[in-house]
């Protein structure tokens, strides 16, 4: 289609579709470069049967708890990621200062392979060195005993057990803290804040049974031909029986196109009219409020005019603010819905009219939704649009955040929030004997500021690579050299464990795929899923060292260090980890039985009140919200610019890169690209190819990526991509959803500079 366009090296159209044998080759590929091919086959296979284990790709549900791998190419190379033969040893630690390591590039770092003993960073050589695991616990105890407990703080990554996490959270509040950042904060933040103020509870409502009896799929701000790739079997058996998917997305993927077919899917979803472009609809980044409000919009001028639109029996029995909510839209005019969201009041038509023809609509939503400065606001504006029609608490119907990491839904069920519950604190009291904090800790950007004005000395990480997950990496990666102790739990080596403070500790631990053997024989761990499904979870390969340890034993190997006079019999707990599931069980809720129900395949479902229409709000009703304007931003703020989204590639897990391309979209072995518009490329004289700097368009910003390579993409008018985490230095700390604190990495104002013609020329 570029035919008069200059080539520009790694960018090629891409004509395939996703999934195919694009991705078998793939997988072929991630399993030849990582593993032993004998044992490989039978790895994969053990992932997600009903006595393997959880797949630690996606959080998705599998059927049965049975997988396939026909889409599944990404779960294929997060398994060969971790079970990998590569190790980084002592001799290598020996041999590489943190210095050099710190000049490679995060693909390179991980690419070193597993780690294999505890190690401590020693400043005199500037490398870390192996330490007994007994003597590294022995010194975080003696660091953290001369600490307020509010100068702690707790990192997760979405990765950790059930079983892991509450350790870690029991740990952190007998010491004394609520500080609980974590990957959620950056991620789902604005779905664990806005919906229990919508429907009461911060968790979706449906299951992979009501995918099976949906009349109409809602898809927007996700991509999961990517990063969800299970879900790709569910969309098609979908498309098979003729169900419409509509998609609200400012870029075209791939995996979602194919799935969006005007002839088929739309004619049906809108009373046969034929004047429909598409079912994909390219929105401006941040314009989903908008366009929300519109298609409400229209629904009500339907109701007006037939009367039959609104589910009224729902609306009168089951919600609260539904008059407010409507005057709202009524006054909200069409002309600043469709600036906003870049759609004409015709598409949002369509896409209306599909709405109110289906009896039971489910809605998915992912980061386009939730990273943005009302990103809250988004997540409850969702729901309005689904109590409109009653389309929660009904089968075949609700709402579907796509989780990120395969447990962080488990974590936060498990009490990982800076935020606990009275009724949770009294629990642990009772239980436990000692007196929780109730003083509310800090979240993800909180922790970063608290360490940016040296109020916090200790990070205490649990999996993940929190400095450069998070914004504004400048910043960050000083804040966390100025600490006086940072702790990493992890499975390979990355940027953030680099990042040393007076102190610091790596810890390797055994991953989902390996054996966990401990005094009382084989553990299982548990994980919840994106539909609230907990399930056991046994890895079965030989450790990557004998020197590992599960993340439950280091979890308490530090805190029997740390806590003298501890309530909790730390070491007796890890011998048998059905002993610290009941004490889940007796402190929280929804988990009775707990040790006997995940022996049954596929476990059980986690409460979920919505589902049956009880709504565990204070009103005890579904509340509807308002949504105040259509803008993102207050007046003036990045009007006239650009708005930068940052994303995964094809070939990453979050701040892990497995390899360079980003085959959907048309990119080979590079990242340092701007997805761009045609047209907003021509209005300010770029051409495809070009190098660009990018500064952040916000008031007092210096914020910038310099030599950036712009490629024409289809893509909405207004809005760039960039890649994760490359882009984050453009992403300032402060710029967030007030309500939830996520970050928005999905609407940055930017402006662009053109690099010398003489670059140009080269
Ligand atoms: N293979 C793989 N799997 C993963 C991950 C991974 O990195 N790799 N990460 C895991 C994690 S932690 C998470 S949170 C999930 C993330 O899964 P997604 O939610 O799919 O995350 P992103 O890649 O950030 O993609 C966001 C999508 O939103 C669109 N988008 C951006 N801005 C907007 C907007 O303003 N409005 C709308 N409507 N759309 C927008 C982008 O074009 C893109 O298609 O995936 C999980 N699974
Ligand atoms: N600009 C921008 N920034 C973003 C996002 C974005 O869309 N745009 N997305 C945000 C989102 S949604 C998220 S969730 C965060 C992710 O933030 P994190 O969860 O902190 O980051 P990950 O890249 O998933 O962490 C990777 C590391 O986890 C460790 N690891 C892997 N498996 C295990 C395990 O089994 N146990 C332990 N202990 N460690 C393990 C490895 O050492 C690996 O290096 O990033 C956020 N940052
Ligand atoms: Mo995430």
């Amino acid at each position: 289609m570029h035919n008069k366009r200059r080539s520009v090296p790694g960018i090629r159209h891409y004509d395939g579709p996703a999934g195919g044998w694009g991705a078998l080759k793939a997988t072929a590929i991630a399993v030849r470069t990582q593993m032993d091919t004998f044992e490989a086959p039978a790895t994969l296979l053990r992932t997600n049967q009903p006595d393997g284990f959880d797949c630690p790709g996606c959080a998705w549900p599998d059927k049965e708890h049975k997988s396939t791998f026909q889409f599944c190419e990404n779960g294929a190379k997060a398994v060969t990621w971790e079970a990998t033969n590569k190790r980084v040893t002592p001799t290598f630690f020996s041999e590489n200062t943190v210095t050099s390591l710190l000049a490679k590039s995060d693909f390179e770092l991980e690419g070193y392979g597993r780690l294999t003993h505890p190690l401590q960073y020693h400043p005199q050589s500037d490398t870390f060195r192996p330490i007994a695991w007994e003597q590294a616990f022995a010194r975080i105890g003696e660091v953290l005993r001369t600490l307020p407990a509010d100068a702690v703080e707790f990192y997760t990554s979405g990765r950790a057990s059930n079983e892991a996490a509450y350790l870690f959270q029991l740990f952190a509040r007998e010491l004394g803290t609520n500080n609980f950042p974590d990957c959620s904060n950056m991620c789902h933040e604005a779905t664990s804040v806005g919906l229990p103020r919508s429907i009461g509870i911060g968790k979706g409502t449906v299951s992979l049974e009501d995918f099976d009896n949906t009349e109409l799929v809602i898809s927007i701000g996700h991509n999961p031909g990517t990063n969800h790739p299970r879900m790709m079997g569910t969309l098609h058996e979908l498309a098979r029986r003729g169900v419409p998917i509509i998609v609200l997305n400012p870029m075209r993927e791939r995996a979602l196109e194919r799935f969006a077919d005007p002839q088929s899917v739309v004619e049906m979803a809108t009373y046969g009219s034929t004047d429909i472009a598409s079912t994909y609809f390219q929105v401006k980044a941040g314009g989903d409020a908008a366009a929300l409000k519109g298609i409400a919009k229209h629904l009500l001028q339907f109701e007006t005019a037939r009367g039959d639109v609104l589910d009224r029996e729902f609306i009168a029995a089951h919600t609260q603010g539904f008059d407010a909510f409507a005057a709202d839209i009524h006054a909200t005019e069409w002309d600043a819905i469709e600036r906003e969201s870049g759609l004409s009041r015709h598409d949002l038509e369509q896409v209306a009219r599909a709405y109110a023809k289906s009896n039971a609509t489910i809605i998915t939503y992912g980061m386009g939704i939730t990273q943005h400065n009302k990103g809250t606001s988004n997540v409850r504006l969702i729901a309005d649009l689904l109590l409109m029609r009653g389309n929660i608490g009904k089968s075949g119907a609700g709402i579907c955040p796509l989780r990120g990491h395969s447990n962080v839904q488990g974590n936060r069920t498990v009490g990982i929030t800076e935020k606990p519950s009275a009724a949770f604190l009294s629990r642990l009291e009772e239980v436990f004997g000692f007196v929780p904090p109730s003083k509310h800790g800090h979240d993800a950007v909180q922790t970063t500021q608290a360490m940016i004005n040296g109020q916090s000395k200790a990070l205490l990480c649990l999996g993940g690579n929190f400095a450069v997950a998070m914004p504004e990496h400048e910043r960050v990666f000083q804040a966390m050299r100025s600490l006086d102790l940072c702790v990493h739990v992890g499975t390979k080596l990355n940027r953030t464990h680099l990042l040393t403070g007076k102190e610091t500790f790596i810890f390797p631990c055994l991953g989902r795929t390996e054996l966990d053997m401990q005094q009382s024989g084989k553990q299982s761990i548990t994980v919840e899923d994106s539909m609230s499904m907990v399930h056991a979870s046994a890895g079965k390969l030989k450790p990557a060292s004998r020197e590992l340890l599960s993340e439950p034993a280091i979890v308490a190997g530090m805190a029997k260090a740390t806590l003298t006079n501890s309530k909790v019999n730390w070491l007796e707990l890890v011998t048998d980890y059905d002993l610290i599931r009941d004490l889940i069980e007796k402190t929280l809720p929804g988990f009775e039985n707990y040790n006997e129900r995940i022996r049954t395949p596929g476990g059980f479902r986690m409460p979920l009140p919505p589902t049956e229409r009880i709504w565990p709000t204070p009103t005890g009703k579904a509340m509807f919200s308002l949504f105040e304007g259509v803008d993102e931003n207050a007046k003036g703020v990045g009007d006239e610019t650009l708005r930068l989204v940052t994303l995964r590639s094809h070939d990453q897990y979050n701040t892990t890169i497995y390899a360079m391309d980003d085959r959907y979209r048309g990119v080979f072995g590079r990242r340092d690209i701007l997805f761009m518009n045609e047209g907003d490329m021509a209005q300010l004289g770029l051409e495809h190819g070009d190098r660009v700097d990018i500064t952040t368009a916000l008031p007092g910003s210096t914020l910038r990526l310099d030599d950036i390579t712009v490629v024409a993409y289809s893509i909405a008018s207004g809005t760039v991509g960039a890649y994760y985490p490359e882009a984050n230095v453009l992403v300032p700390l402060d710029y967030l959803d007030k309500e939830s604190g996520t970050p928005s990495y999905k609407s940055v104002p930017i402006n662009i500079t053109l690099r010398s013609k003489e670059i140009r020329a080269l």
